[in-house]
């Protein structure tokens, strides 16, 4: 801690990064450009993080994921090293604004959505608790593909972060990794991750050696079979096939194979004895994406270090745990045997043991790995061979008790358990709300930084005037600085004083953003027809589409045609504006939360695990909109009925809906004028006019004929229930508590609490 503040003293900082500046640009900070100041601090960072405690302990978590969206980094770790305020005084000295040198930094985009930002929140959350873990995962070097939007469609194109200067640190470890006969080196890079004043721990990203980045030509497009030089390119190209099947499998192997290498080569570091791996490692396995660690920790206990396969399956099956982020049959992973027999044939055997001694146990055909069909359930292998089975939200977990896994739970009740997920408060508060973060700090004290729990503390102003007015005031501060922001980047005006509407994640139908445009045309077509909100609405959107799933392009490009003839018209213009943001990210999340009045929460229920988006919103005071799904359900307690809008039909009616095969969305269609007048506007003249016929009709179709995710069933309370919330919106009064309330209960989702959780239960690092 000394060592620390030394560190942290503004003159220590100071003349290091003048030297720096110096001895990379043989300038003075004053004549740098941002992006220079930029390389700068990220070297100077990296030297403070260097030489500062790495976390140690007698066990050791590695956190083994395909994912990990660790978005920009400057910020955050200038705050959890303690130096940011003294950093930002620096370069104000100097002329320079650390917030406009943040903007040069890349970001990583190292995941697609939900799971690999929990797995960012879990290192930062790890390191603050001052608990031993890594993560590891892999290094694309183009990521998750950045998005733009051309003739209202989504285009995708490479996103090339890693510069002359990054986080990287290549350090001098590698391993061979072997495909059958073919065989390449992976080469590991290390990212510090530094715990909120607390020690270090590192994030460990495996790459390929051989890579080529030459590869890639049009947009996203490579060679897929061409395994040896394109394995780190991207994150989980296009599965729509069978060459990017077999790719994902590549890259899953290569990831578990060079993860399994370096634990034991940490083990054996320590002369730790491999017998009793359990005592000094804990595997978790975030979705079934790196399950292959199990059979391949397997192979290489049996093959290199001696074991007899009894002991090896029971050594592997006391040290890994598995964490389920989905229910959704098409997300569960099952492997042809055929692909991997051809990807990794030396597994194969391994886990036709692994189903064998299932079979003999089990005759249950619902619990088995290798099915009839010859396939190879991923999750089966994590559930029989892990000590650990966990949902990510209460109701998550008792969906996966009483249904999904039911056969499962039956077999092992012991195994399951819940955390409810959580969101790192560093990241979600103090960097992205700093105005809001140092009120709370003013009126209860900074305690609710170490101890989330405190934001309690709020409530007992839930009367003051001054307080709510303030919150009030901080709100529309971050609402101008994202119309400023949005302004420059997208040339469209929003209005501050309209009401925020907002939703953002990745676009997936079971995520309905095709319900919020279906009342976005509800709302056009009041307004054509005289009736005008009373304050003026503002819709946001950001979400990328995987590139092959048609109906999400679809549902892109009707939003993008509905933010055309709304923002065009002067009837309507004065009254609402829409907006798709392209490219949305991590950063761009960490302004629109902020500037949030409602936020948008609709999956159908049962279908959304948990979300984090939902717990990131209400921390900044936003007032959630939202079905009883995930962890809307724990909001919904925390903050009581006053102060949360529930709609929809429940989880129970909606998993009997699909046992019965009983929803019929013509019926609704049919029987609703309402729903008929917005459903059939796609196909309008009008909208035809400024669209595709081809995606506009394929989503009318889609919607009136199949709806798989039963977007007109819930419509209709839907459009009521915002209704009702824009109507409670004009009682500012009412409308200011609920801010206050939402933050005040957001403690419980603090990432910090849920890794507690997980060593109370799993890890059991100390
Ligand atoms: C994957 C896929 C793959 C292809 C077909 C469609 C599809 C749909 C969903 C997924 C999700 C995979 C797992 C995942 O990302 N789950 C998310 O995990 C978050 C962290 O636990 C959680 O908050 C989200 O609710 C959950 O969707």
């Amino acid at each position: 801690m000394e060592e620390q503040e030394k560190r942290g003293t503004v003159s220590g900082l100071e003349t290091a990064l003048e030297e720096l500046a110096q001895e990379r640009y043989a300038k003075e900070v004053e004549e740098l450009t941002d992006h220079e100041v930029y390389f700068c601090l990220l070297e100077l960072t990296k030297r403070v993080m260097a030489a500062a405690e790495p976390i140690r302990g007698e066990k050791k978590l590695y956190y083994i994921s395909a994912e990990f969206l660790i978005g920009k980094l400057l910020s955050c770790n200038l705050i959890n090293l303690g130096i940011y305020d003294q950093v930002a005084e620096i370069l104000k000295n100097r002329g320079k604004d650390l917030a406009r040198i943040e903007e040069t930094e890349p970001e990583p985009s190292l995941g697609n959505g939900g799971l690999g930002r929990l797995a960012a929140c879990f290192l930062d959350s790890i390191a603050t608790l001052g608990l031993p873990g890594e993560g590891i995962g892999l290094n694309y070097h183009y990521g998750l593909f950045r998005q733009s939007f051309r003739d209202k469609l989504q285009k995708a194109e490479k996103n090339e972060w890693i510069e002359e200067c990054s986080w990287l640190t290549r350090t001098d470890i590698s391993f061979e990794v072997g495909f059958g006969k073919r065989k390449v080196t992976s080469r590991l890079y290390d990212i510090d991750v530094a715990g909120y004043h607390n020690g270090i721990n590192k994030l460990r990203l495996f790459d390929l050696e051989s890579l080529d980045e030459e590869m890639v030509k049009e947009g996203i497009g490579f060679d897929k079979e061409a395994v040896e030089k394109n394995l780190t390119l991207f994150l989980y190209p296009d599965d729509s096939d069978e060459a990017g099947n077999l790719l994902r499998i590549y890259q899953q192997y290569f990831m578990v194979s060079s993860g399994a290498q370096f634990i034991l080569h940490q083990m054996k570091e320590q002369k730790y004895d491999l017998h009793k791996l359990y005592d000094h490692a804990v595997i978790q396995i975030n979705d079934t994406h790196p399950t292959m660690v199990i059979p391949e920790l397997i192979r290489l206990l049996t093959e290199k270090e001696g074991f007899a396969m009894d002991e090896a399956i029971r050594v592997v099956s006391r040290t890994c745990a598995y964490t389920n982020h989905t229910i959704l049959a098409e997300a569960l992973e099952k492997w042809p045997l055929k692909y991997l027999q051809k990807a990794v044939p030396q597994l194969v055997p391994i886990i036709r043991e692994l189903d064998r001694r299932v079979k003999e146990k089990y005759k249950d055909p619902r619990v088995q790995i290798i099915d009839r069909e010859d396939r190879v359930h991923m999750a089966h292998i994590d559930i029989h061979y892990g000590f650990s089975v966990n949902g990510v939200a209460a109701i998550h977990t008792q969906i996966l008790k009483d249904t999904e896994l039911h056969a499962f739970y039956e077999l092992y009740p012991e195994k399951f358990n819940n955390k409810t997920n959580g969101i790192t408060f560093r990241r979600w508060l103090l960097a992205c709300n700093r105005e809001l973060a140092d009120f709370l700090s003013e009126i209860i004290g900074e305690d609710y930084k170490r101890d989330a729990g405190c934001l309690e503390r709020l409530l007992q102003f839930a009367d003051d005037q001054a307080v709510l007015d303030r919150l009030a005031e901080i709100k529309m501060n971050r609402k101008k600085e994202l119309a400023a922001y949005v302004k420059e980047a997208e040339g469209v005006v929003l209005n501050p004083d309209s009401i925020f509407d907002i939703q953002i994640k990745r676009l997936h139908e079971y995520k309905r953003q095709q319900m919020t445009a279906l009342y976005i045309i509800h709302k056009y077509l009041e307004i054509k027809g005289g009736k005008r909100p009373s304050t003026p609405l503002t819709f946001l959107f950001g979400a990328k589409a995987a590139p092959a799933y048609v109906i999400a392009q679809d549902i892109i490009h009707l939003i993008l045609v509905l933010q055309e003839i709304i923002n065009k018209d002067p009837e309507v213009n004065p009254y609402m504006t829409l907006l798709m943001v392209e490219n949305y990210n991590v950063s761009y999340a960490e302004k629109l939360i902020p500037a949030c009045d409602i936020s948008e929460q609709i999956s159908l229920a049962s279908k959304e695990a948990s979300g984090t988006g939902n717990m990131k919103f209400m921390l900044n005071g936003a007032v959630t909109l939202g079905t009883s799904d995930g962890a809307n359900v724990e909001i919904h307690e925390l903050v009581g009925d006053d102060n949360i809008y529930i709609f929809g039909e429940k989880s129970e009616e909606v998993i009997d809906h699909y046992r019965k095969a009983d929803y019929i969305s013509g019926d609704y269609y049919q029987k609703s004028p309402v729903i008929r007048s917005a459903v059939d506007f796609i196909v309008s003249r009008e909208a035809l006019a400024a669209g595709h016929e081809e995606n506009l009709k394929r989503l009318y179709n889609e919607l009136v004929n199949k709806d798989w995710f039963m977007t007109l069933l819930d419509l209709e309370d839907y459009i009521k229930t915002k209704d009702k919330m824009l109507k409670d919106y004009e009682d500012r009064q009412r409308w200011k508590k609920m801010m206050l309330v939402n933050i005040a209960r957001a403690g419980f989702f603090s990432s910090d609490r849920t890794i507690a959780e997980y060593n109370r239960d799993i890890w059991r690092l100390k």
